[in-house]
């Protein structure tokens, strides 16, 4: 089954989200069929722009592995954190795929259309330390972030280093908002539960984040 944007609607009008610090948490939005169809939205993407390892600017591997579709892809070599508008084999990145954009539609409630949707990859012992999205022109869009696979813990704090923190666990479908107050706030995945879901027989996480860049 196909996940359209009058399931998307029909979500967003049914239930409300969570809020962890200013973040929205759709907790169970995507059903097991909607995220089955995501997931071969996903392989295509893959296959057409493989996922990479990035380095921080300092040369050390990311536990993550990426890609991204859309006009930018996000990435991160010794020359820094950057947006870009070629996969690093120098080809374009692939479109963002419409089920993806009808999630964006459904709860960013932004006017303008994602720019960047960044594919994070965890296998056993990823995780993501606690950082700022703010490589984007526009705070006034959300970050709106898709979970699929294996369980990670989502912790969430300030807008500024430190101070408290409240953390929870994405499941497979859940939908996060990173909008208003929530937009700039550091957030990080501090671990994985591994093959914890059934959806990627190979066990993982992976992890979409929608962003307008310019
Ligand atoms: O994997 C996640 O849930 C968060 C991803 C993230 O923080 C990011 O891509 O900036």
């Amino acid at each position: 089954m196909a996940f359209s944007q009058s399931d998307a609607t029909r979500a967003v009008r049914e239930g409300a989200p969570l809020d962890l610090r200013g973040a929205q948490v759709w907790q169970g939005f995507l059903d097991a069929a909607a995220q089955r169809a995501l997931l071969d939205d996903i392989r295509a993407i893959m296959r057409a722009a493989p996922p990479v390892q990035p380095v921080t600017p300092r040369g050390r591997p990311m536990s993550v592995c990426m890609t991204a579709a859309g006009r930018f892809g996000w990435i991160s070599d010794r020359g820094g954190y950057r947006y870009v508008e070629t996969h690093p084999a120098g080809a374009p990145w692939p479109a963002i795929p419409p089920r993806v954009r009808a999630i964006w539609d459904a709860v960013s409630g932004c006017g303008r259309a994602p720019e960047c949707c960044l594919v994070n990859l965890y296998g056993e012992g990823a995780r993501m330390g606690l950082h700022q999205d703010r490589d984007e022109a526009d705070f006034g869009c959300p970050v709106v972030s898709v979970s699929l696979g294996d369980a990670g813990l989502f912790r969430v704090g300030n807008t500024t280093r430190g101070g408290p923190t409240e953390s929870i666990w994405l499941h497979s479908g859940d939908v996060v908002v990173l909008g208003g107050r929530a937009r700039l706030a550091h957030h990080g995945v501090d671990r994985i539960r591994f093959k914890s879901s059934q959806l990627l027989e190979e066990g993982g996480r992976i992890n979409l984040t929608l962003r307008v860049v310019t």
